[in-house]
């Protein structure tokens, strides 16, 4: 589900299932953010289907009626995948297929998939390779059954069982090998603290729940809305990009995987090695969906989370979202002006406070940076290139026996270069 080509995105259903009525608001609920974790897999979302049973059929999950409801939607919608919220043992899933003819995946899979196109540090690709191994075993049998029926005929059975036992041992072996790498990254992060020097541009990296609206307001922020061709819409990362304030400063923003309500249990360690990649970010917005009646457990399990993976030192900015779906719109802004530099109300789907947002955010930014004039003699041309890399070199003048540097940076980071300097600024 990884191709973002709009020839390939996958046209998916939905497929909720409740016990019971009671708990029919909570399914909706949960194919809301199913419906988000299927768009941030690139896949469009046709219809969504649910059904309230006494009891869930171990053949398909829902029932015969509902399965020959699915059969024509799928045809009439032209849907080429079904993504079910609840997990599906092996057996169910391949009736489905059988009966769908399509691919059928359950909640966990899509997560799986979500994670590994985000995965970006070793840990974090090793992670989600472990789960998504793990949650392949225990369905070996059933692929292997299906495999040995398609090539019907004498002899199929044998040969499909022993090639069976070699992908069972070839799974647990990796497994097994996955396991120890994580181990030893682990306790090399432990040893080594981190002495990172953070790049010239800065990375600001959005936070939130699934459906909080993090990649609207990633689209926002970007303005994607000025590229107006599809195809040039297609090429754009879909979750890192640069955005420059008019005047010049610039910064990388990213979206991350966001957090998850129905979380699966075995995915935990992999949603946490894929988070981790908000360590490197300079500055987290954290996206709340403030028109969410839970927004604010939402908000503390977020925090806690941050907490857990040692990003204290990071300046957080809290966003809250959806702000036009607020009766008290006008009160919300009254009371966030009221706030302080470290909370922001907005609608990432209208454009309000998107002003104020970029504002605090430069602040965040680039508010203890100041512009230094340097003049670095040419016999010492080695500091002036270690100085690029980690300072923002704004102009560099050849001036015979010196090179002039103009260079954005904090105040601290420049001190060693105090010898060289003709003058200061502070200009953001
Ligand atoms: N009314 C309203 N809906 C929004 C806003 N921002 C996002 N949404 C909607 O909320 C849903 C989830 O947004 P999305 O950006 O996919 O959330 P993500 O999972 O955090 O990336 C989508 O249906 C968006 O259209 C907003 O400011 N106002
Ligand atoms: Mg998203």
């Amino acid at each position: 589900m990884s191709k973002r080509n709009s020839a390939e995105t996958e046209k998916a259903i939905l497929v909720g299932v409740a016990v019971n009525a009671p708990e029919k608001a909570q399914v909706e609920e949960s194919l809301e953010e199913l419906a988000s974790l299927a768009r941030a897999a690139g896949a469009v979302v046709l219809d969504r289907l649910f059904q309230v049973r006494p009891r869930l059929n171990p053949k398909y999950l829902v029932g015969e009626g509902k399965v020959e409801e699915l059969v024509r939607r799928k045809g009439d919608l032209g849907a080429d995948l079904v993504i079910f919220d609840r997990g599906l043992r092996p057996v169910q899933q391949r009736s489905l297929e059988d009966r769908l003819k399509v691919k059928v995946i359950d909640r966990t899979q899509l997560i799986l998939d979500i994670f590994a196109q985000r995965a970006r540090s070793n840990e974090g690709k090793l992670q989600v390779e472990l789960a998504q191994l793990s949650y392949r075993l225990p369905r070996l049998v059933g692929k292997g059954k299906a495999l040995s029926q398609l090539g019907a005929g004498i002899g199929t059975r044998g040969p499909g069982e022993t090639k069976l036992e070699v992908d069972r041992r070839r799974i647990t072996d990796r497994i097994a090998k996955i396991k120890k790498d994580i181990l030893k990254i682990q306790d090399r992060r432990s040893r080594q603290r981190q002495s990172r020097r953070k790049s010239p541009i800065p990375i600001v990296s959005l936070v939130g729940y699934t459906n909080a609206g993090k990649s609207t307001l990633f689209n926002r922020l970007s303005q994607e809305r000025a590229l107006v061709s599809s195809r040039l819409f297609a090429t754009l990362d879909p979750v890192l990009r640069r955005v420059r304030y008019p005047d010049g400063p610039s910064f990388f923003l990213s979206d991350t995987v966001g957090f998850i309500k129905k979380l699966p249990v075995e995915l935990v360690s992999a949603f946490q090695a894929t988070l981790e990649e908000i360590r490197e970010a300079d500055v987290i917005l954290h996206v709340i969906d403030a028109a969410s009646p839970r927004s604010e457990s939402q908000e503390e399990s977020v925090a806690a989370v941050l907490e857990e993976i040692g990003v204290a030192d990071i300046p957080i900015l809290r966003v809250f979202n959806k702000i036009d779906l607020l009766p008290d719109r006008s009160e919300r802004l009254a009371l966030n002006a009221a706030s302080g530099p470290r909370s922001v109300s907005v609608s990432a789907r209208t454009g309000e406070g998107s002003a104020d947002l970029k504002a605090k955010l430069r602040a965040l930014l680039f508010g203890h940076l100041k512009i230094f004039y340097l003049r670095i003699p040419k016999t010492e041309a080695v500091r002036a290139e270690s100085l690029a890399k980690w300072t923002l070199v704004l102009a560099r003048q050849d001036r015979g026996d010196a090179y002039e540097l103009k260079v954005m940076t904090d105040p601290r980071a420049i001190l060693e270069y105090m010898p060289y300097l003709i003058r200061e600024e502070q200009t953001w």
